[in-house]
């Protein structure tokens, strides 16, 4: 039942992305070995990553730097309740990573997605030093958890690690299959999604425009504040099983976009279902639109 006694646990990849794209450029995975309970884990996640490693081998033999993260979690993990989680970044001998830079604002951002794309959360783990991160997160429902955290060693680029919480419990069922909308409503905002209207083509740069719209009277909102230092964050997840560095981009928006528009120019890596979430604040309020595409 407790399959996961401390929790954990850990991939990583660096990421060698020019600063505003984070297309996972590199798949190189590292997986901890510090954890007796987590083998099965372990294994399908190495596993599975082996044919990425070997692809990006060649881009960055000579600036790889591989670290990991290392996710501690209570003992007893539930569902809808404040959960403490810890996450040690360390090189892959196991010592800690002490520095790190800003970036977006923040020193790290951590993505929490339950592993069919049902939920996320976007939040900001504190630094306590000494390469510890603490953050309090809540798992709304019993299921698999796919941790995503976002960092940037001083000096290096920007890195993506891997983590996984198993919440026990009777995983929902799914609900009605989410649709392909590209429309979202939230409270008064109507958010549409552009330039996704047709299939996608994997790998070719594309421009993700969303107006943003009083879901009154349909006249474009100006009054957009910056979140995170930008007019608006994209996170986007390739569905997959298990859930994979690889799978994930952070697309930064455009900083000169008509009021009312917040546009991001990422690419698709590879055919397959996506969903987006896309954040924006106004009036101190963050929210988020979510949109699923499909890749050809
Ligand atoms: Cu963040």
């Amino acid at each position: 039942m407790k399959r996961f006694l401390t929790g954990m646990i850990v991939l990583t990849s660096l990421l060698i992305a020019p600063s505003c794209s984070s297309i996972p450029k590199s798949a190189e995975k590292k997986v901890s070995d510090s954890d007796a309970h987590n083998t099965e884990h372990q294994h399908n996640m190495s596993s599975d990553h082996q044919g990425h490693s070997m692809e990006h081998k060649g881009h960055e033999a000579n600036t790889k730097i591989t670290t990991q993260a290392k996710l501690t979690a209570p003992k007893n993990l539930a569902p809808n309740q404040p959960v403490n989680l810890v996450i040690n970044v360390q090189d892959t001998a196991g010592k800690s990573i002490d520095k790190f830079d800003n970036f977006q604002e923040k020193l790290m951002h951590l993505i929490v997605v339950r592993d069919d794309l049902a939920t996320y959360a976007h939040i900001h783990p504190i630094y306590k030093g000494n390469g510890r991160f603490e953050v309090s997160a809540n798992f709304s429902s019993p299921g698999n958890y796919s941790l995503f955290s976002d960092y940037k060693p001083s000096g290096q680029k920007e890195v993506v690690s891997l983590m996984q919480v198993n919440i026990p419990g009777s995983v929902p069922l799914p609900k009605n299959l989410e649709k392909f909308e590209k429309t979202k409503v939230l409270s008064n905002i109507k958010v549409n999604l552009n330039g996704a209207n047709k299939n996608i083509q994997a790998s070719k740069e594309v421009t993700l425009n969303f107006d943003i719209e009083d879901a009154a009277n349909n006249q474009a909102i100006k009054d957009l504040q910056p979140y995170l230092g930008e007019r608006g964050h994209l996170v986007i997840l390739k569905s997959s099983s298990p859930l994979a560095v690889s799978d994930y981009i952070h697309a930064h928006a455009l900083k000169n976009s008509p009021d009312g528009q917040i546009e991001f120019i990422t690419s698709f890596p590879q055919p397959g279902t996506y969903k987006l979430w896309m954040q924006f604040q106004r009036n101190g309020k963050v929210d988020t639109a979510d949109f699923w595409v499909n890749v050809i």
